[in-house]
């Protein structure tokens, strides 16, 4: 006997291709033991509901989704940075910010010298707002204590969000994110403080899956990230890069080198770039929060991407200083928007490839037997919809490996 049935729900999925949908009328899932066990139409049930489960749901007739993925966020840190987004709205740029004290330095100065449990309490209201608009898988990364005992400190906060909430959370160390003061000189020693002691003390906590890098101007060349992936899959971790978001540095071409998982932002990437994610099977993750509050205008080579059968992801890239979005559909509506996705691609991005985007492709993303029982129910009647409204809360429930979730105290949201 399976542990729950659910009944009268649309099941709603965006092809691995993420040319079109998949529509279910009048379907039920089975689950058991916290995965899908039977997916179809109802009349096509072994028997009756009754006999079949131990507990029946009905979804009302909603569409049914997969649990949506967020696979790239930063959403543990100190203070904000609502005074860097003010000087950029009067004129002044991102790097400039940066290279004056802002930026991701000033990040670092409220994350350092707080324990994991506060850093916790203060990612907690973020990370209940991405739950409450139907996130299931939640990959967080360190990054702003530039020191081994902060980034440490960021990655127990975020086991423990992982254990005080509903989700399946991946975490990432970002090893090279931004140059610490104490080492401007010597950029070398730091890159060898991060080889020798970081990767190393990750591993052995098993605090990190993943390791990241930013490869760009004002952050680390394409030598010192090549170093700094080398450790980490010689330590057997999984690699991902933030690639040619201000400029192109070659960084996806770096990302497929080291056969990352995924390369992330994208807008300044060539031609050459996009081949090499193709031949290495890297995901591409757009990140369209950033492309908005820092005013982009270049977007990433969509075309040359579906041309070349690249998967798509789409994440908040949720942090204080380019992105502090904390809605995962508002991020796939803005992809649609800004960056010309279909209703399609951007469902696949926040499902089937963000699962593929951490490594998770074929236990979660997709509505299939024997993946995670992650899933959504909404108040929505054709899948498009998800990505079409600005800020509506459409989620109604979340199952989570099988358990139907609390509902979210999510402040922000506007209640229906
Ligand atoms: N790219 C980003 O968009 C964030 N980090 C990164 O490498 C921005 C981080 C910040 O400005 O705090
Ligand atoms: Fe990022």
């Amino acid at each position: 006997m399976w542990d729950q049935l659910w009944t009268n729900v649309r099941v709603a999925e965006a092809t691995p291709r993420g040319d079109g949908f998949t529509l279910i009328e009048q379907a039920a899932v089975g689950v058991h033991q916290g995965r899908i066990q039977w997916i179809g139409q109802a009349q096509a049930l072994p028997g009756e509901p009754a006999q079949l489960a131990r507990q029946h749901h009905t979804g009302g007739g909603r569409l049914l989704t997969p649990g949506l993925i967020d696979c790239h966020t930063h959403l543990i840190f100190g203070g904000d940075r609502s005074l860097d987004f003010d000087l950029r709205t009067q004129g002044q740029d991102y790097a400039a910010i940066s290279a004056a004290g802002g930026g991701i330095r000033s990040t670092v100065s409220h994350t350092r010298d707080r324990s994991p449990e506060e850093l916790c309490d203060i990612a907690l209201p973020r990370a209940r707002s991405l739950l409450a608009d139907g996130v299931t898988t939640l990959e967080v990364k360190s990054g702003y204590g530039l020191n081994l005992k902060t980034e440490l400190n960021m990655l127990k906060a975020a086991r423990l969000l992982g254990e005080r909430l509903q989700v399946n959370l991946q975490p990432t160390l970002l090893a090279l994110h931004a140059l610490p003061p104490e080492f401007a000189h010597d950029r070398a020693r730091f890159v060898d403080e991060v080889i020798h002691e970081w990767i190393p003390a990750v591993v052995e906590q098993k605090l990190a899956v993943a390791v990241d890098v930013f490869i760009e101007h004002i952050a680390f060349t394409y030598a010192e990230c090549a170093r700094v992936l080398a450790a980490a899959k010689t330590a057997g971790l999984a690699v991902k890069v933030h690639a040619d978001q201000l400029s192109d540095l070659n960084g996806a071409a770096l990302a497929a080198e080291y056969g990352a998982l995924s390369a992330d932002h994208l807008e300044y990437t060539n031609g050459a770039g996009v081949s090499a994610l193709a031949a290495s099977g890297t995901v591409a993750v757009l990140l369209p929060g950033a492309f908005l509050m820092l005013n982009e205008t270049r977007r990433p080579p969509i075309s040359a991407l579906r041309e070349q059968h690249v998967p798509m992801a789409v994440a908040t890239d949720l942090n204080p200083g380019t992105s502090p979005l904390t809605s995962l559909t508002l991020a796939a509506t803005l992809a649609r928007a800004q960056f010309g996705l279909t209703a399609a691609e951007a469902l696949a991005g926040i499902t089937v490839h963000a699962a593929k985007a951490l490594g998770l492709a074929g236990t979660h993303g997709q509505l299939t037997v024997g993946q995670s029982a992650d899933f959504c129910l909404w108040d929505a009647t054709h899948p498009r919809e998800l990505t079409y409204w600005l800020g509506r809360a459409l989620c109604h429930t979340t199952v989570h490996q099988g358990r139907i979730r609390a509902p979210q105290p999510a402040s922000y949201l506007p209640t229906l």
